[in-house]
């Protein structure tokens, strides 16, 4: 069978039925995603899904895209290795806030730091989902779970802005409730020459809030254009990434509009610098046979 010239958002989806909640919000992101590398073009075979552990993380067995759903916490150090050992691979890295910012919390500097061209998406529920609702490190404070009777009583951490002072290339946040705009943020992510971060607010019909969910979306997001936010502005983002929590704003906070070279280029660059200092082998063996 020939493959197709042209790759349709079908072309992206498994075999695997999710097994998601009815109503979970990962059954939008995973329909945004489709189409989002539909957009870019890249057939199945070329793109790499990695995931921790969680409900979130159930996406790679969910595309026809090669997949690891590892260990929970260690996407990000999984999936830097599989760019570093095939950069011709586009990565997408997907999970919860309890993976990527409880277990998982310390990889996200490193990951950052090197601005390897990975693309990650965390799709923000404010809880534990896959163990059945336990406080995350982005729950509100208040919330009342399992494991906090009296109510949360620590500050939620604030996704934003850790990539944004970490030095994120490209920060966004979007949500299903707005589908064409959640798919074209993930598409310019992809697009993205660096690391890139999407928080995606999909709502846990189960365990979450009853203003975390897509009707209380709709009515609350502001698209960051309405504000009209100029996206190259760092400052400006980190200024209004500062309402994570009590504003829902979607689009990019911040595109670096002069992406450095990413990790693997500048692995590449120094190859081949030391390989024209260094002398063949011929040649070291030779002078070690006239010693
Ligand atoms: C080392 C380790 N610790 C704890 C767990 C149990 N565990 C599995 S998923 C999860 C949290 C899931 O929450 P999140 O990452 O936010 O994803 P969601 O299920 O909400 O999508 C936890 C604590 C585990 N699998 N492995
Ligand atoms: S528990 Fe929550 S996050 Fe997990 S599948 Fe159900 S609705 Fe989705």
């Amino acid at each position: 069978m020939t493959a197709p010239a042209v790759f349709e958002a079908k072309h992206y989806k498994s075999e695997l039925k999710p097994i998601w909640c009815p109503g979970c919000g990962d059954f939008g992101v995973l329909q945004g995603l489709y189409r989002a590398l539909s957009a870019v073009g890249r057939p199945p075979h070329e793109v790499a899904f990695i995931s921790g552990i969680g409900c979130s993380s159930r996406i790679p067995g969910y595309t026809t895209a090669y997949g690891f759903n590892t260990v929970h916490g260690r996407s990000l150090p999984i999936a830097q290795g599989v760019k570093l050992a095939n950069p011709d691979l586009l990565v997408v890295v997907a999970g919860g806030d309890g993976d990527g910012f409880s277990i998982g919390g310390g990889h996200v500097a490193h990951a950052v730091r090197r601005n390897i061209d990975l693309t990650y998406l965390v799709m923000d529920n404010q809880v534990y989902g896959l163990t059945k609702g336990q406080l995350s490190p982005t729950s509100p404070k208040g919330l009342e779970t399992v494991t906090s009777p009296l109510g949360s009583l620590e500050d939620p951490i604030n996704p934003l802005l850790y990539m944004l002072a970490y030095g994120a290339g490209f920060v966004a946040q979007a949500t299903p409730a707005d589908m064409p705009g959640m798919t074209a943020l993930i598409e310019e992510a992809i697009r993205y020459p660096g690391f890139s971060f999407v928080n995606i607010q999909s709502p846990c019909v189960t365990f979450g809030e009853e203003d975390q969910q897509l009707k209380a979306h709709k009515t609350k997001m502001k698209t960051l254009a309405s504000l009209k936010h100029d996206s190259s502005n760092q400052l400006a983002a980190l200024d209004l990434a500062r309402a994570y929590g009590t504003e829902l704003y979607t689009g990019v906070f911040y595109r670096n509009p002069n992406p450095p070279p990413t990790y693997e280029a500048l692995v590449k660059l120094r190859q081949a610098e030391q390989s024209k200092k260094a002398r063949p082998h011929h040649q070291l063996l030779e002078a070690y046979l006239q010693k």
